[in-house]
């Protein structure tokens, strides 16, 4: 006989957590293998049929039936999109089962699949894999979320998968907010989310007296543009969060956002500017859009400022008590501002520097 059997067992990559049944041969279907066969005898199960379906059909080659899912991975961001995958698999036949379903369902981390249902793929004697596809875009929460699966027919083969969802409520969003992981970008408005970017500036270690708040570097304001300028007064860096795993949260009014920066600067002279602002930005869309978003309707500002002392840090902070329906991504915006003298030419800012900024999202009952 023809040994039909292309789809032999194959391990699933990433986080594999089979569960098997235990009824033996209490279950599967051969119907399809059969109509695929030259002929549907217990012949066939020796030499490898095709095994697809599964109705609980107490069929020889399905015994010792295992459901063997993986996610793509381990960890990842709160509110970002992982792909999930299913195998079922007759482990004493050594094969996976085609045209089968599984079922997904999330079970903590108020996350979402796309389908509630798939299904391992049709009869095909070139298929390589019979895999359940699915993606799982996780709740807003930080720690372990889990999606719980099983196959349709038999419910008491099951799975459950973690991922470990990083960020989220209650930690700092910012990536580089100390500017110790790296420089900021000179170079405007960013158009991608999670590194700073903006005027003329550069992190830099101890300098002129003043030491980092934290860690190994600080960052220094130097220009108002990408060099200086007569008739502008700030020297701005920015640096975008996407928001669009916390969209229905955002929308039910849900989500507080707080954010904080530490300043300083030197003594100077009478000319030394004195002003620190901090802001954040709430937009609708994407951090791609940025550049051409900026800036947005007063309503969707908040902001803070001092008038510093020298030598001393400070922090400024800012909340919104609920960001407004329809953001979907958020910018922080820090600066110092020529509230004394605006010079036209560098140095602009005498000794201007900013540490440690902090953006913190909270969920509302
Ligand atoms: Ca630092
Ligand atoms: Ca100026």
């Amino acid at each position: 006989m023809t040994r039909l059997a292309l789809n032999w067992w194959s391990q699933p990559l990433g986080l594999d957590l089979p569960t098997r049944n235990r009824r033996g041969s209490s279950i599967a279907v051969l119907a399809l293998t059969c109509a695929l066969a030259s002929a549907c005898t217990s012949d066939s199960i020796a030499s490898d049929p095709l095994l697809c379906g599964f109705d609980g059909d107490a069929s020889p080659g399905y015994q010792d039936v295992s459901l063997n899912g993986s996610v793509g991975a381990a960890q990842a961001p709160a509110g970002s999109t992982v792909l999930l995958e299913a195998r079922v698999s007759a482990e004493l036949a050594r094969q996976d089962l085609c045209n089968t379903d599984v079922v997904w369902e999330v079970r903590t981390g108020g996350g979402t699949v796309a389908q509630a249902e798939s299904n391992t793929g049709p009869v095909d004697p070139m298929a390589l894999d019979y895999v359940a596809t699915n993606t799982w875009t996780l709740g807003p929460t930080a720690g372990a979320q889990t999606v719980y699966l099983y196959v349709k027919d038999d419910p008491s083969i099951n799975t459950l998968l973690t991922v470990t969802a990083t960020g989220g409520f209650g930690t700092n969003l910012l990536l580089n907010p100390g500017f110790e992981a790296s420089d900021v970008v000179v170079g405007g408005l960013p158009s991608s989310a999670g590194a700073w970017q903006g005027d003329l500036a550069a992190r830099v270690a101890s300098d002129q007296g003043i030491g980092q708040h934290a860690g190994a570097y600080m960052l220094k304001f130097t220009a108002t543009g990408l060099v200086a300028g007569a008739g502008f007064f700030t020297s701005q860096q920015w640096q975008t969060v996407d928001l669009r795993g916390y969209a229905t949260l955002i929308d039910q009014g849900k989500v507080r956002l707080d954010a904080s920066a530490w300043v300083n600067r030197v003594a100077g002279d009478a000319e030394t500017d004195t002003r620190f602002d901090l802001r954040v930005l709430a937009f609708p869309g994407t951090p791609a859009g940025f550049p051409t978003d900026y800036p947005p309707p007063a309503g969707q500002i908040r902001s803070a400022t001092i008038n510093s002392t020298a030598g001393s840090w400070q922090q400024l902070q800012l909340r919104f008590d609920a960001l407004p329906v329809g953001t979907r991504y958020v910018a922080v915006e820090i600066y110092p501002y020529e509230d004394v003298v605006d010079d036209g030419t560098l140095p602009e800012f005498d000794g201007h520097y900013a540490d440690d900024v902090s953006l913190v999202l909270t969920q509302l009952p």
